[in-house]
């Protein structure tokens, strides 16, 4: 029985069919932005109607809060000012198949925790769009009664630092979210997307390197805080950004700083950029959700 996988991030949408934990016809689309759902609602029919004949249902995971089926926000920001879709409510209605909906960190907390050689308490980070995260503890994934549980993105990263789309000062996703690179750029680098600023960086752009080392400094903090408060013995890192080239690196150098008791075992996401899409179809083939 094939799971239609779809993934909604902040920069692009993507779709997959999954059986067990195999992966067929991927494909993927930008995320419109706009404020108004119908340019979301348009682009998810032309991602799912190439393939949704092929499935006996559809799972979700999605950036925002993930909570009854309806996806709000926490930064409206990330997706083009969008603050509410009524997920789950309108591909069941457009495809007729059960929907189920997870938010996109938790869905690959989950998929990268069955890797996981060890087995024990982990948290996923996502350094993409936004900055999200997923905790796995006692083999259960965190979701927490409103679908909050695991953003840490809007922890504290510096009380001076920019005002985030949450409306918090400061958040981690302000400094080290692929957005917030691209924001903080000055001078020649401004308008460039951050994909571009890591191509920047590499070739010595002496600019582009510190707005990554910020990034990663930041990152390599919240996950001190994160071992403060789970002890969670690993840390797996995904995303764009999280997964960019050296990127992962000049985090453990940074974690390396830290006392000993706040350093975690760092590694990169084993199912990539697909961890999302998995870990949603693995969640409704559970019976979970
Ligand atoms: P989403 O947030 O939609 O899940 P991604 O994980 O691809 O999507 O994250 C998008 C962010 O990652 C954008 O800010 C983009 O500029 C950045 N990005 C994409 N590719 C790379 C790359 N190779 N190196 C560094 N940053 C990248
Ligand atoms: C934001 C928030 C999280 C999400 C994280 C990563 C929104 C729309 N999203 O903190 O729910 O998990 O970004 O999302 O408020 P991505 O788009 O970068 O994958
Ligand atoms: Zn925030």
């Amino acid at each position: 029985m094939s799971t239609l996988a779809i993934d909604i991030g902040g920069t692009k949408l993507a779709a997959a069919l999954v059986d067990g934990q195999s992966m067929t016809a991927r494909r993927e689309l930008p995320t419109p932005a706009s404020k108004t759902p119908q340019a979301l609602q348009e682009a998810l029919r032309d991602l799912l109607s190439p393939l949704v004949d092929q499935a006996q249902r559809i799972a979700v995971a999605s950036t925002g809060i993930i909570h009854n089926g309806v996806l709000t926000a926490i930064n409206p920001a990330n997706l083009g000012g969008l603050a509410h879709f009524p997920l789950v409510e309108f591909l069941a209605e457009e495809s007729g198949l059960p929907v189920t909906a997870v938010n996109d960190a938790q869905a690959a907390a989950w998929a990268e925790f069955q890797v996981l050689p060890d087995g024990g308490d982990m948290v996923f980070l996502t350094v993409s769009t936004g900055v999200g995260g997923g905790v796995v503890q006692d083999g259960k994934l965190l979701t927490g009664s409103g679908g909050l549980a695991g953003h840490f993105g809007h922890t504290l990263a510096d009380p001076n630092g920019p005002v985030c789309g949450c409306g918090r000062r400061g958040c981690i996703e302000a400094i080290a979210s692929g957005r917030a690179i691209a924001a903080q750029a000055k001078g020649d680098l401004v308008g460039l997307e951050a994909k571009v600023i890591f191509a920047k960086a590499a070739r010595g752009d002496s600019q582009a390197h510190e707005l990554v080392a910020r990034s990663a400094k930041a990152i390599a903090s919240l996950i001190a805080d994160v071992r403060a408060v789970t002890d969670c013995g690993t840390i797996v890192v995904g995303g764009s950004v999280g997964l960019a080239e050296g990127y992962l690196p000049l985090v453990a150098e940074y974690l390396a700083q830290e006392p000993e008791i706040y350093r975690a075992s760092l590694r990169p996401a084993h199912y990539r950029h697909d961890a999302g899409l998995l870990g949603a179809a693995l969640l409704a083939q559970g019976g979970l959700q």
